[in-house]
């Protein structure tokens, strides 16, 4: 039996500070924010993954559906690339992709991306029983850490799924994509989805889900600032908030103080107070509109080489060639 092979980046900075720091960053800030990169510890990335079996969390089943239907024409229009994938998580959407390249034949290269360290051994030794015959690399990093080692792996496919780009405020975003392309070579793609605009009610829904997954996964932020940084949360005073913004095309997922409380995190052990009724956004979860973002995309380097989306039109796939 081969083991998984997984490499981590070298940590510049000790794990536990650069959560603290962060966290007391955030909630000094004005309006209080948290890192979303936080919520995947190893129970926010199992909670993420019973988040996308919920009924009302239409993204992943929307987004594997995709990929069902169109891996085989992607595998045709990118040649016989290797695989990069950005936050990985369970890759169980990423079965599509690999059995694409796999009845291509050849060998395919697979190398799953995480900052979670138990999600991507999970989803490594998921791969290696399904797929033996992929030859697989994790590596646990940040996104942006994996950029420099891009041009070895050329010629390579970067998927980034699930609208996790969904995630960062629009000049981040920006910032996110002209990187990529000028770390990837000409030639080389990228595989990006993409929630859609759509109804409110529907994108209500599917943050604010009946079983209460999602709010026991904002919860979670605080249950790890309490382990970590020994913080003394009282969590029965945390609701969870999630709501739709009409006006910026985005849902915004915050946490909710129904009490005063203070607490200190150690280090740096500074005190926060927050009052009744008090927010701390956890996340952003932005919704597209193709005609806007594929201009966006293809002002950062990139060009629109398939979209593939739903009947329902609730969610897109772009293949975009560098
Ligand atoms: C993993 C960032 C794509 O925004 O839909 C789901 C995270 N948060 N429910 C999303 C999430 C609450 C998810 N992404």
């Amino acid at each position: 039996r081969r083991t998984p092979t997984i490499v981590q980046s070298s940590p510049g900075l000790d794990p536990i500070v650069d959560f603290a720091r962060s966290c007391v960053r955030g909630l000094y800030a004005d309006p209080r924010t948290l890192e979303s990169r936080f919520l995947y510890d190893a129970q926010g990335s199992a909670l993420f993954e019973e988040i996308t079996r919920q009924p009302e969390y239409y993204l992943t089943r929307t987004e594997a559906a995709i990929l069902a239907a169109h891996a085989a024409e992607i595998r045709e229009l990118t040649g016989p690339t290797r695989i990069l994938e950005l936050g990985s998580g369970s890759s169980l959407k990423t079965d599509h992709l690999l059995k694409a390249w796999l009845e291509r034949g050849g060998p395919t290269r697979y190398y799953p991306v995480d900052v979670s360290s138990a999600a991507l051994s999970a989803a490594c030794a998921g791969i290696r029983s399904r797929f033996p015959a992929v030859e697989m690399v994790g590596i646990q990093c940040q996104y942006r850490e994996v950029f420099p080692l891009l041009a070895q792996l050329s010629p390579v496919l970067v998927a980034f799924l699930g609208s996790s780009i969904g995630n960062f405020a629009p000049p981040e975003m920006l910032a996110f994509v002209r990187t990529l392309a000028a770390a990837l070579r000409p030639g080389d793609f990228f595989l990006l989805g993409v929630d859609l605009v759509k109804e409110r009610s529907i994108l209500e829904a599917a943050y604010n889900d009946q079983a209460g997954v999602t709010a026991r996964f904002t919860r979670n932020l605080f249950v790890r600032m309490n382990r970590e940084l020994d913080a003394g949360i009282d969590l029965d005073a945390i609701e969870h908030a999630a709501w739709y913004r009409q006006d910026q095309e985005l849902v915004e997922i915050s946490a909710r103080f129904t009490r005063e409380q203070s607490f200190r995190l150690t280090p740096p052990g500074r005190v926060i107070t927050m009052g009744q009724g008090d927010l701390v956004r956890t996340e952003i979860s932005r919704k597209f509109r193709m005609e806007r973002v594929i201009p966006e995309l293809e002002g950062c380097g990139f060009a629109a080489e398939r979209v593939f989306t739903d009947s329902q039109r609730w969610f897109a796939l772009l293949l975009l060639r560098r």
